[in-house]
Formats: C-alpha cells, sequence, structure tokens
C-alpha cells in the first residue's frame, strides 16, 4: 500500500494524477473545475450530451462555476468533457456524483449509480481510487459497489482502492465554498481512505477519515435528517402557534438569543430541493431492513409534506375574514424556487402550492423574478410583471419564497392583502400583511 501512497504523492507533487470525474451537475462540475484550477487533467464525463456540448462552448449551467472559471480550465486543456466512458482508461482516480432521486413510494433509486459504476468498472485499471459523492443509504459501498469491481476482476486491496464521502456542497452559498467545507471520507479498508484523503487535500482544507464507508454514508444522512425534523418541528410549533396567538417568528428570533444549544429554524411552506426531502427516506428505508422504523422521520417529513396544504388552508381563512371565498379570488405567489435566490425548482413546496390552487379552481398567478415560465403537472404559466397594475388585480399576494431581488415596497405598496410565509415584512406594522 505504502508503494500506491508514494506513486499517488508523486503524482499530485509533479501534477501528473489523472482523476475522472463522473456526473458533472451542481456537485461533479464544481468538483471538476476545482481540481482542473490546480493544474490537474481532469476528465469529466455526463451522459447528457447537453452537458458536454455546453462544457466544450464554456457555457457554464450552474451557478457556482462561474463561466470564467470554466472557460480557463477549457481553454487550458485541463477540463476534458465527454460522454464516453472509455476515456477512464489510465485515470487514477474516478470521483462518482450522479443523481439518487426516490422511486415510487419512497424507494431509494440507485440505479444512477449502479451504471455509472458498471461503466467504470469495465474501463479502469487495477489500483485505481474509486470515490462515490452521491448520497446514498448506509452498506450502498459495500454491499452494492464493491461486488461490481469484484465482477471485473478488481478486488481490494491491490485491485481497487473505494471510498464513500458526502458532497456537502450547498449551491449559491458564498460564505461556504467547496473548499472550505470539510470533506468526510470513508473506505473499504484504511488504505483507500489515505489514498482519499490525499486527492482531497488538493482543493480542500480539511480532510475527516471515518472508520468505514457505512459510517462515511451514514454521516450525510445524519446531516440532511437533523435538518428535516428540526423544518417540521418548526413547522408544527408555527402551526400551534398560529393556534395559541402568538407570533411564531418573534419566538424564534428571541430564543436564537441564546448563544447556545440552540439552532433557529423557520417555518415555510414546505420542504423542497433535492437533499433535504429525500436524503432521510433513504435511512429510513434502510433502518426498516433492520427492523427498525424511525419515527421521527417519518413525522418529520409528514408534517413538512403537508405544509403546502397547511399554506392554503390559512389562505382560505385569511379571505373568509374579510368575506371572501377561495374560489372567488385571484391569487399570486410570490417566489416559486424551493430556496431564496436559487434557480432551482425540484420539490418547491410553492408548485404544490399553485397545484392545490389549480385544482381547487382558484385564479392563480405567479411572480418569480429569476423563473420566467412555470411549467409543472397541469401547471403553466408565465410569471407576471410586478407592476402596481398587475397587483392590483389580485386578491392576496402569498410569498412563498422570498428572493432578494422581488421589490417588497411595490408589493406592499400596491396590493391588497399579503400573506407573508417567510416574515419578510418583520419590521412592518401593516393590517394587510399576515404572517405564516
Ligand atoms: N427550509 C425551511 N426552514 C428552514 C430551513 C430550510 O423551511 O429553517 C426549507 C427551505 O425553504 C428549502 C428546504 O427546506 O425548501 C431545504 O433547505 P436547505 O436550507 O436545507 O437547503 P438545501 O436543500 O440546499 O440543503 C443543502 C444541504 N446540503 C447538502 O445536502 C450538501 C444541507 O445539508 C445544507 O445544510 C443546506 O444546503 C444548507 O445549510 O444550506
Amino acid at each position: 500500500m505504502d508503494k500506491m501512497l508514494v506513486e499517488f504523492n508523486q503524482k499530485i507533487k509533479r501534477k501528473q494524477l489523472k482523476i475522472a470525474v463522473v456526473g458533472l451537475g451542481y456537485v461533479g462540475l464544481p468538483l471538476a473545475c476545482e481540481f482542473a484550477k490546480q493544474g490537474f487533467a481532469i476528465f469529466g464525463i455526463d451522459v447528457d450530451r447537453d452537458r458536454i456540448r455546453r462544457i466544450k462552448k464554456r457555457e457554464s449551467y450552474i451557478t457556482d462555476v462561474s463561466e470564467q472559471t470554466l472557460s480557463r480550465v477549457v481553454q487550458r486543456g485541463y477540463l476534458k468533457a465527454s460522454n464516453d466512458f472509455s476515456i477512464l482508461k489510465g485515470v487514477d482516480v474516478v470521483l462518482i456524483c450522479v443523481p439518487t432521486p426516490l422511486k415510487r413510494r419512497y424507494q431509494p433509486d440507485i440505479s444512477y449509480i449502479i451504471s455509472a459504476v458498471k461503466e467504470v468498472a469495465k474501463n479502469i485499471k487495477p489500483g485505481t481510487l474509486v470515490i462515490l459523492e452521491s448520497t446514498t443509504y448506509p452498506g450502498t459501498t459495500q454491499e452494492v459497489i464493491l461486488p461490481i469491481f469484484g465482477q471485473q476482476g478488481l478486488n481490494p486491496p491491490e485491485g481497487i482502492y473505494l471510498c464513500f464521502s458526502p458532497e456537502r456542497v450547498d449551491p449559491g452559498n458564498k460564505k461556504y465554498p467547496l473548499v472550505k467545507i470539510p470533506k468526510i471520507v470513508g473506505g473499504i479498508n484504511p488504505e483507500s481512505a489515505k489514498l482519499a484523503r490525499l486527492i482531497y487535500k488538493i482543493i480542500i482544507r480539511k480532510v475527516v477519515c471515518v472508520s468505514s464507508v457505512r459510517v462515511a454514508e451514514t454521516v450525510k444522512l445524519l446531516e440532511n435528517t437533523f435538518r428535516l425534523v428540526n423544518i417540521g418541528l418548526i413547522d408544527e410549533l408555527a402551526m400551534m402557534a398560529h393556534k395559541m396567538g402568538v407570533d411564531i417568528w418573534e419566538i424564534i428570533n428571541a430564543a436564537s438569543t441564546k448563544p447556545f444549544g440552540f439552532m433557529p429554524f423557520y417555518p415555510s411552506a414546505g420542504v423542497g430541493g433535492h437533499c433535504i426531502p429525500k436524503d432521510p427516506l433513504y435511512l429510513y428505508w434502510k433502518a426498516r431492513h433492520f427492523g427498525f422504523a424511525p419515527k421521527f422521520i417519518r413525522l418529520a417529513s409528514k408534517i413538512t409534506s403537508a405544509m403546502p396544504g397547511y399554506i392554503v388552508s390559512r389562505l382560505e381563512e385569511i379571505l373568509a375574514a374579510r368575506n371572501k371565498s377561495l374560489s372567488d379570488s385571484r391569487i399570486l405567489i410570490i417566489g416559486v424556487t424551493y430556496k431564496k435566490d436559487i434557480r432551482d425548482l425540484r420539490k418547491a413546496p410553492a408548485l404544490d402550492v399553485i397545484d392545490i390552487l389549480q385544482k381547487r379552481n382558484v385564479k392563480v398567478s405567479y411572480y418569480d423574478p429569476i423563473i420566467p415560465y412555470l411549467k409543472f403537472k397541469d401547471i403553466d404559466l408565465k410569471s407576471i410583471r410586478l407592476n402596481q397594475k398587475n397587483l392590483a388585480k389580485f386578491d392576496c399576494a402569498v410569498i412563498v419564497t422570498d428572493h432578494s431581488a422581488v421589490d417588497y415596497g411595490l408589493l406592499l405598496k400596491s396590493s391588497a392583502l399579503i400573506f407573508d410565509t417567510r416574515n419578510v415584512y418583520s419590521k412592518v406594522q401593516d393590517k394587510k400583511i399576515i404572517k405564516l
């Protein structure tokens, strides 16, 4: 094993280490670019030909990768993109960053991992280091991936070095870019973990090795289960606070003055994105195989999934208090992406809110400064222009996602009624503002 460490160290020093990244999405492309920025030959692979075409044309399609960065690493020949896995022949390291969605009935879908690993196994040389970054349930690396390499005669210790290292990318987070986020690494054996530490130290300041791939897989799921459960908790307390006639936002902000033992979470129309709604359900699914049903995960998932319906019921209540019926009202949804200032609609709660309203034959429109068109299920809408004339047409504007670019002054001045689910108007006293 020391031979491999020495060999990797030498190749790193001479910038001769060949690194491949499979999956060039919001995790893989930034990762590939960070290694390329350090002067390493990066072979990027993605099955989406449009991504390959755009990389070759130096067009970034990922928020966290600037056109300037992409252009530089492509122009200098550090980053080569292809949809042909045969370019893996001769590489030293392969990082796999492919999606891990859910199937029907909340079952994990690791088909993207399996198909990528099969292609990798067919093309790499013995002694390659393979690191899976895609979030998955504990056991995937050891029980599913390792045997696929075995079928190609690539077995530890010398035939394959295999690790799991959870992606911790937070899209759009300028305070914590990839290089500043400590990297967790677990290997199928200590040798693999040591090699992975060497690789990540090229771009990331802090690398934390844990004792196994299963621990590394579970770390990530704990992180995101922690978030889902706490968001579910604050959603439930927000519903309770409304019944009790107390302001949940004032309560959270006051509790946040406690310098220890508390971390604020905020109620909203629901939990969107590609991580938080899904990752805990991977853990739930695996735990069931051990005869254990995590109650908190199930409960948090249930409460957060019901929030879009709660928002509609509150809206109905707000209008009824003004002798208006939901079905006779015109509703404007402000902000439709899953998270503030992030152009991503995956599992965005606003889509569920709009879907529920449309199913109840409510006249609903939306405004979102970064999403000009919305096509989803039976939804086919164009964002309105935010101006006084248009705002006056609506009985109530519902702030679902609080993008920075919205003109909240104009919204306040020109709207008849505002249901503010994000506490945007925390400092404004006005009867036409109703808080979640
Ligand atoms: N949300 C709430 N209340 C909160 C926090 C979030 O309703 O207090 C909602 C958001 O509106 C959004 C969803 O939950 O719809 C997810 O929000 P998020 O802040 O967790 O953002 P994500 O989905 O981008 O989560 C990512 C995760 N990163 C990775 O999985 C690598 C997560 O681990 C990070 O902690 C999170 O970013 C972050 O901190 O921003």
